[in-house]
């Protein structure tokens, strides 16, 4: 039976469907005949027409032909970035008008839900690459607002690696895989990137983000989104703010283990799609608030740093994020390709209401994402796609072209007309017209980086200071692979030399992880980008310090650690497992919304020590630690003798233990952990403030087993547990 969650979420979403049309699109094939493209109705599908039982086949098939002909065309170009990627439908909506700044009517109507389509994905690697390639991950959202869409296409990390568009396809020849042998994918650890990041200081605070955890997200459920841009929003007066958009999920924001990444990206690639999913279908519906910075127009220029310069953020201690609404996703596309791939997302989609600033990078987009889909959907009309077109109804004089399916009547498709009646009419302002907000430029016509631009370490600097201790160990251990993975002895000279201008001990951690010292000669290598005429003193980075010391938003540390909703959790078992120790603790989890698995050597059932039988979900070939945030171990003599004799039980804890998640074990199963690699480290003392600590939870007594364990788990992961640095300083 379905759960009352889940009907609520189907009306919504078939409301939704109805809303953006894409019900009038949908096929199923439940009780009918197979027929050709034509309509024609086939009779076999398993044979093509030939000369005789063994003779050649017939030019004339046109049911072969058709079928063939259609599956040799089923590719389209995947997208030149983030082409890896999965989507959700959902709602948004605001929770209070947003009038005084904004005339965009799905930002002043509380009692209007918006539907969206959201898309995530990463950016380097190609569509069949992994979910868990180290990168920055797409947040795109499309709201079929009342006015035409608005798409707000961001990604999950505030800044980016350029100041101006024109350097775009250079950042992404460097980081695809390099040309002559197509290596390595979905991966950013090769010399290319590396080379052109370590001439290009303005990268410096993203390159910060990219190595940090929030580059390998634990969920997309469990990742911020930011619009990066400064925009603005206009009122029904014209007046205009600025303003940058922020997306914060309920769930907190969470990250996996490096290591953890990679074994995932080898048992799983598609472990985000899958979580995302999986969410979906079980009615966890993942949710996350819309938030703004509002600057008025007067600060522009109150800001240590240009607003206008997409390498930087608005600290949330100088401008607070105003959480003004809510993004729910609550169904799963019907048809991959159909919805997630032939989506398309531009941002220069706004509606009335908001309104473009002059940021660089934002320009070059404006042009960038429809050029794009003309070659990847293949011609001008991808707005009729279902998944493209908007709930505000459209007309205008644009015709014909490639797959038209508006069947436009009339005679007059021009404007000024007199055939038509004059229509469409255009709109004025006050009746929903989208009037380009107004603002005043005199200047000359020049190619130059504004002297504002030019900051490039402070904010970087910013940002590894806010870090955790284990978050900035993370960082360094980044660095090292990444740079480790680089052949070029010059480059990651060169990289070291960037790193010393963030932080110098950070530089020295990490030039001793690769048996370098910082070169005290290359400093001038950081202003090679310039123009051919350009004066070098003009793009020599300008070196200062923020005025604030630390921004406690930009560590995951800081994040929320109240709950274990959705949260995946093992527990290890095999025969004469002791039916209560398994029980209770599986219940008492799911009681708190997570999601439990026992998990033993076969597949099937096992037996409980009562002689009641126990599914098991996954064995130790198709399950493995990586899957789950925590691991539980119930008692039961021969249960745990037998796994205590299975490798890959002991190998699961250990995988668990490194990965620093949270272990727990009834006491009568400490014969298993005394087999595992850190059986040493098993604490004496049981207080819950050593569990708590250690994220190792042994007790006897169940209930209060779970409650403990309960809270380790939310906390997500045990850091301290890595070892601690020792760096010649
Ligand atoms: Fe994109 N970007 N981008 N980008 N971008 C594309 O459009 C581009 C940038 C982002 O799920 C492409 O439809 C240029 C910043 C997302 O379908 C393309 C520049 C940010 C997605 C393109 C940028 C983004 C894209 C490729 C520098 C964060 C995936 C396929 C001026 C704010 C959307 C496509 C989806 C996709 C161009 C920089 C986010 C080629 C020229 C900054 C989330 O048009």
């Amino acid at each position: 039976m379905a759960k009352k969650k889940d009907i609520a979420a189907s009306d919504t979403s078939a409301a939704n469907d109805k809303i953006i049309g894409l019900e009038l699109h949908k096929e199923d094939s439940t009780n009918e005949t197979m027929t050709t493209n034509q309509g024609v109705r086939i009779n076999d599908d398993q044979n093509s027409l030939t000369a005789g039982a063994r003779g050649p086949t017939l030019l004339e098939d046109f049911i072969l032909r058709e079928k063939i002909t259609h599956f040799d065309h089923e590719r389209i170009p995947e997208r030149i970035v983030h082409a890896r990627g999965s989507a959700a439908h959902g709602v948004f909506q605001v929770y209070k008008s947003m009038a005084k700044y904004t005339r965009a009517s799905f930002l002043t109507d509380p009692g209007k839900t918006t539907p969206v389509f959201v898309r995530f994905s990463t950016v380097a690697g190609s569509r069949g690459s992994t979910d868990l390639a180290r990168d920055v991950r797409g947040f795109a959202v499309k709201f079929y607002t009342d006015e035409g869409n608005f798409d707000l296409v961001g990604n999950n990390m505030p800044v980016f690696f350029i100041q101006d568009a024109i350097k775009f396809p250079d950042l992404i020849h460097a980081v695809k895989p390099e040309p002559d042998n197509e290596m390595p994918q979905a991966a950013s650890a090769h010399d290319t990137f590396w080379d052109f990041i370590s001439l290009m200081p303005e990268s410096t605070h993203m390159v910060m983000w990219v190595m940090s955890d929030r580059a390998i997200p634990r969920s997309y459920r469990m990742m911020e989104g930011f619009g990066v841009h400064t925009f603005r929003l206009v009122n029904d007066k014209g007046e205009a703010h600025f303003v940058k958009f922020h997306w914060k999920p309920l769930l907190g924001v969470h990250s996996v283990a490096w290591d953890e990444a990679q074994n995932i990206s080898g048992k799983d690639p598609d472990f985000h799609r899958r979580d995302l999913w999986e969410a979906i279908e079980s009615g966890n519906y993942p949710e996350w608030e819309l938030g703004v910075q509002i600057v008025p127009e007067a600060d522009e220029h109150k800001f240590e740093f240009d607003l206008l310069d997409p390498t930087k953020i608005i600290p949330e201690e100088v401008v607070p994020v105003q959480r003004i609404g809510k993004l729910t996703l609550n169904r799963n596309p019907d048809n991959f390709f159909a919805e997630t791939e032939q989506v398309a997302f531009h941002v220069g989609n706004v509606v009335p209401g908001i309104d473009f600033t002059n940021d660089p990078l934002l320009q070059g987009r404006l042009f960038s994402y429809t050029d794009t889909q003309l070659i990847r959907l293949g011609g001008p009309n991808f707005h009729e796609i279902p998944i493209n077109r908007p709930v505000a109804p459209v007309h205008n004089n644009q015709r014909d072209g490639y797959m038209r399916q508006t069947i436009n009547k009339g005679k007059s498709s021009y404007n000024p007309n007199s055939l038509g009646g004059g229509c469409p009419f255009q709109a004025r302002a006050a009746e929903g017209g989208f009037a380009s907000y107004a603002e005043r430029i005199d200047a000359h016509k020049i190619r130059q980086r504004s002297a504002s631009f030019m900051d490039h370490f402070s904010q970087a600097r910013l940002f590894y200071n806010s870090q955790s201790e284990p978050e900035k160990n993370h960082i360094v251990d980044a660095l090292r692979f990444e740079l480790g993975k680089v052949e070029t002895q010059s480059i990651r000279e060169r990289m070291l030399v960037v790193l010393a201008h963030v932080d110098h001990g950070l530089a020295n951690e990490v030039a001793y992880g690769l048996g370098l010292s910082i070169p005290k000669t290359l400093s001038n290598h950081l202003n090679q980008s310039i123009p051919a005429d350009a004066d070098p003193q003009s793009y020599q980075p300008v070196v200062k310090e923020s005025s604030l010391s630390k921004s406690e938003a930009l560590s995951m540390a800081s994040t929320i650690k109240d709950s274990i909703r959705t949260r995946k959790i093992a527990i290890l078992a095999a025969d004469g497992v002791n039916e209560s120790s398994l029980t209770t603790i599986q219940e008492a989890l799911e009681a708190e919304g997570a999601v439990v698995e026992v998990i033993a050597p076969k597949l099937g059932k096992i037996l409980a020590d009562t002689g009641n039988e126990i599914i098991v979900k996954k064995t130790f070939l198709t399950g493995a630690s990586v899957f789950y945030d925590a691991v539980y171990v119930p008692s039961g003599t021969n249960s745990v003798a037998t796994l205590s004799a299975e490798a890959d039980a002991v190998h699961f804890l250990n995988e668990a233990f490194k990965h620093c998640k949270a272990i727990a074990a009834d006491t009568d199963a400490i014969q298993l952990l005394e087999q595992t690699y850190f059986a040493k480290k098993l604490p004496e003392d049981r207080s819950e403030a050593t569990a708590l600590r250690e994220g190792i939870v042994l007790q006897d007594s169940s209930k209060k087993l779970a409650t403990i364990f309960i809270k380790a788990i939310a906390l997500h992961r045990f850091w301290e547990r890595e070892k601690p640095r020792k760096v010649p300083g």
